[in-house]
Parts: structure tokens; sequence; C-alpha cells
């Protein structure tokens, strides 16, 4: 991982806003040819995957675990311009704990929906029950990388509710008046705080859109993929990338990690300072 990278640090103006907000736009996040070069592994990978489970050409196909599919989606992984944000939220003790990749083609114009239907929800399931606290902890976030347009309303746009993160459970239903879409250029990445009440939508436009979500934990949470990634690119990584995806010492190692289990803990406090590693 290059120092240059720390140019691109979270910023205090930055925290504030994701902390208010429960997301942050980073515009200009990746440039027109790695946004092309990807978009071309996304339509293959997105064939294949449809040949081979039996999905037709206009529906939503959302696959998971995507990053194991190809090594050119490693890059994203400590891409400079977001992933110092993601340590600067979450600190050094993080991993990637899963990865997805729908795409929304467009459709013949007759099967489209006449208006666009939320699904409003909080992201990981089990956690927003089992978990006790009100509000609840952050745990994880996740950074969407655009590959598409999404300047326009109807091209599948991802919604979000500014500041429901912070949300009560006993506040009742999450109402789709409060959310609001995403509308970003290609290259653009979005960082969304778990808890953030956020919903995909339909595509009704003549543009395919896609993007990529790659969501980051501590270590100790269970991941929500299978790591295919871990077991193909394992060997060929850099020890950080490793530890991104889920290398350790052993079973201890996630929640009492020793410096050979956290290589960007030793990386921030060389480059960043002591400062930066707190707590
Ligand atoms: O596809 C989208 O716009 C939203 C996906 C989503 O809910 C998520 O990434 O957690
Ligand atoms: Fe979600």
């Amino acid at each position: 991982m290059d120092a240059s990278s720390l140019q691109y640090r979270l910023t205090d103006d930055e925290r504030l806003t994701f902390e208010r907000d429960g997301y942050l736009i980073v515009e200009n996040a990746i440039p027109d040819g790695l946004v092309q070069r990807l978009t071309a592994v996304v339509d293959r990978v997105d064939a294949e995957y449809r040949s081979e489970h039996g999905h037709g050409p206009y529906e939503r196909v959302n696959i998971l675990d995507f990053v194991g599919y190809d090594e050119l989606f490693l890059e994203l992984l400590d891409w400079p311009t977001t992933f110092p944000k993601v340590w600067g939220l979450l600190g050094w003790n993080i991993q990637l704990y899963h990865s997805h990749m729908p795409t929304s083609p467009v459709m013949p114009p007759e099967e489209r929906p006449s208006e666009i239907e939320l699904r409003l929800h909080q992201d990981s399931d089990r956690l927003n029950k089992e978990l006790e606290s009100d509000p609840q902890p952050r745990i994880s976030l996740k950074v969407a990388f655009f590959l598409t347009d999404t300047r326009e309303l109807g091209r599948a746009n991802l919604y979000v509710a500014p500041g429901s993160h912070l949300r009560t459970r006993t506040a009742g239903k999450m109402s789709d008046d409060e959310a609001v879409a995403v509308q970003v250029a290609p290259g653009t990445a979005v960082l969304f705080d778990r808890r953030i009440w956020h919903s995909a939508s339909e595509n009704i436009s003549d543009v395919a859109r896609k993007v990529l979500f790659y969501g980051y934990s501590y270590r100790w949470l269970r991941p929500r993929d299978d790591m295919t990634a871990s077991l193909r690119f394992m060997d060929r990584c850099d020890p950080i990338r490793r530890q991104l995806l889920g290398a350790s010492t052993g079973g201890f190692g996630y929640t009492s990690p020793s410096d050979e289990d956290v290589p960007l803990l030793a990386w921030i406090r060389e480059h960043a300072g002591e400062a930066a590693v707190a707590p």
C-alpha cells in the first residue's frame, strides 16, 4: 500500500458528515480508465453468472462474494482514495466481511414498473435484532463504487435516509419519504454506515446500473460471504490485503490481535503516526 494514499485521509469535515448523515460521497474516487476496465470484468462475470444460474437478461442479479471472481477487484480493497477513510472511521482491526455486485440491466419499456418501490433496511439482519443497545453500534460500513451514471432518477439509484443510522428502534417504522436518491457520476464512491436505512430501487431508465459494494467490519465479525477471494488469491496478496481477506494467526487473533495479525496497524503507525492508531 502506497503512502501517497495519506493525502486522502479522512478530514475532520468528512468525519462530521459521515457521523451526522451516516454516509459520505467521494467524487472522482476511481479514474475513467479503471471504471472501464472494471466494467468489462463486471460484464463478463455478470453474463457468466446469469447463464450458469438461469437468470434472464433483464433481472437484477446480485452476485455475492464477487471479489473472488477476478483479481482486478482486489485493487479496490485498499484503494487510495477510499481505504484511508475506511480505516479513519473504523480503525486498524478491520477486514472485508462481505462484497456484492448487483447489476440492474435496462428493461424493455413495457416491463418497467410505473413507480419506484423502496425496501428500506439496515444491513446485517440479525445484528439489528440481537444487539441490545439503542441506537446500535456501527460495526461495519460499505464502500459503493459506482461504475455507471446515476445522476438522474430512475437509474436504480441507491436511496438513503440521512441521519437514520442513529434512529432508535422505538422510533417506529421508517417512512420512504425520508429517503433521498444518491445521484452520482461514474467513478464516485459512497461510504455508508451499516445502520443507515437504505434501499435499492428499480431501473426504469435506458442506462444499466453497475455498482461494486465492499463491506468492511471489525475482524471479529463473522464474514457474510464464503470469502472465495481468500482461497484463490491470498498467496498473491501483500500483508495488508491478506489481513483484509481474513488472514489471522488463529481464532484468538481476531479479538486480541498480535502485530502479525494486523499489518495495517504497523503501516498506519509508521506512515501516519501514533495518534492515528488510537485506541
Ligand atoms: O443496490 C443498492 O442500491 C443497494 C444495495 C444494498 O442494500 C446494500 O449494499 O446494502
Ligand atoms: Fe443493504
